[in-house]
């Protein structure tokens, strides 16, 4: 049974007058008591066929899009609590798409998909390739598809469980059976990670997996989520939520991961996303994680985008391309560009597109 929170938690997220009192250490790291600045982007609309959340968006580079739906977390708010989760898709080559769910073959298990972060490869043969983090009944395991577009179709191929893959987030893929991917908690049992989190133990990681096996590339981190890479392949990137840190490493010719640089930045950080004409990261971010996890209607949680040019540079420069205090969308983990088209997208609330 999918279990998620659907009852309102008024005034949890309070207890008085926040601004008075010094922050402990846990609520810094979730920025409790930070207000959002809005910043509008004319135009924008939200998309039809999403209203529980879009987790994590992948484009393909003939506008596609591939969107995570449906997410479902212990004592994280949901608004569709029967329904299981899916795989939508957006045509952005349309003037107003829809997001259609797309079938999947017979013989995986749809009542208890729960999608989270994905990732799309194509093969030298063009094969499209979609990688899944999923949770299935709050386990963790990365789905492989292939992608059927005749059919408008996911044929699933392979399950991926590992004992170093605990509590995946996002995956990035680099092969047909091939991904990084970052392990928001070290332990798998609920209580263990919140207790982690709240303790700072940064005991999170990278994992490269592939047929011959896995291994930690990388490690250290507070809450690792967001992972993707530059179009030249040469770098990965790596956001640390709670440290409000994008962390960029090159990748060695062994799939290791060497450290280069770390962004700072004074939000939390959700799901990368990398425009492929320019190199630019376009950022889902959380100005106020508390507000995030304690769901009160009254105080929703904001919604904020960064883009961010010229990482490698000595001065990247960190622009907010929008923000909203959740009277619009809720909680956005991911933003995406296509051809002059921006999608946004939430954990647990709507999606938005942007006109750039
Ligand atoms: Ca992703
Ligand atoms: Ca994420």
């Amino acid at each position: 049974m999918l279990f998620c929170s659907v009852t309102e938690a008024p005034g949890v997220a309070a207890g008085g007058p926040e601004s008075t009192r010094e922050e402990p250490p846990s609520r810094n790291r979730l920025n409790a008591s930070r207000e959002v600045e809005p910043v509008n982007l004319p135009g924008c609309r939200l998309i039809k066929g999403v209203e529980a959340g879009s987790e994590d968006i992948d484009i393909l580079p003939n506008g596609l899009a591939f969107l995570s739906a449906g997410l479902k977390s212990p004592g994280i708010q949901c608004f569709a609590p029967e329904k299981p989760g899916g795989i939508l898709m957006m045509d952005l080559n349309k003037d107003s798409p829809r997001a259609l769910e797309l079938r999947v073959s017979r013989g995986f298990d749809l009542s208890t998909f729960n999608p989270h972060g994905i990732s799309t490869f194509i093969d030298k043969d063009d094969t499209v390739y979609l990688f899944v983090a999923n949770h299935p009944e709050f386990k963790s395991t990365v789905e492989i598809f292939q992608f059927e577009e005749e059919e408008n179709s996911l044929l699933h191929l392979k399950t991926v469980r590992h004992e170093l893959l605990p509590s995946v987030n996002d995956i990035v893929a680099v092969g047909p059976e091939h991904f990084y991917a970052t392990n928001s908690h070290y332990f798998s049992d609920i209580f263990l990670k919140y207790l982690e989190v709240y303790l700072n133990l940064r005991w999170t990681n990278v994992i490269y997996y592939s047929p011959e096996g896995a291994r930690v590339v990388a490690e250290g981190f507070d809450s690792t989520n967001g992972i993707n890479i530059s179009p030249d392949h040469k770098y990965i990137y790596v956001a640390d939520s709670f440290a409000h840190e994008i962390h960029v490493m090159e990748k060695l010719a062994n799939w290791s991961l060497s450290p280069v640089k770390v962004l700072q930045l004074d939000t939390i950080v959700d799901n990368l996303s990398v425009d492929p004409s320019t190199g630019d990261l376009w950022v889902g971010c959380h100005p106020n994680a508390l507000k995030l996890l304690i769901y009160d209607p009254s105080r929703p949680p904001a919604s904020q985008v960064l883009r961010i040019q010229n990482i490698l540079s000595e001065t990247p420069a960190v622009s907010t391309v929008y923000a909203n205090n959740g009277s619009v969308l809720q909680g956005s983990t991911v933003a995406s560009v296509y051809g002059g088209k921006l999608l946004i997208g939430t954990l647990y609330h709507r999606a938005l597109q942007c006109p750039l």
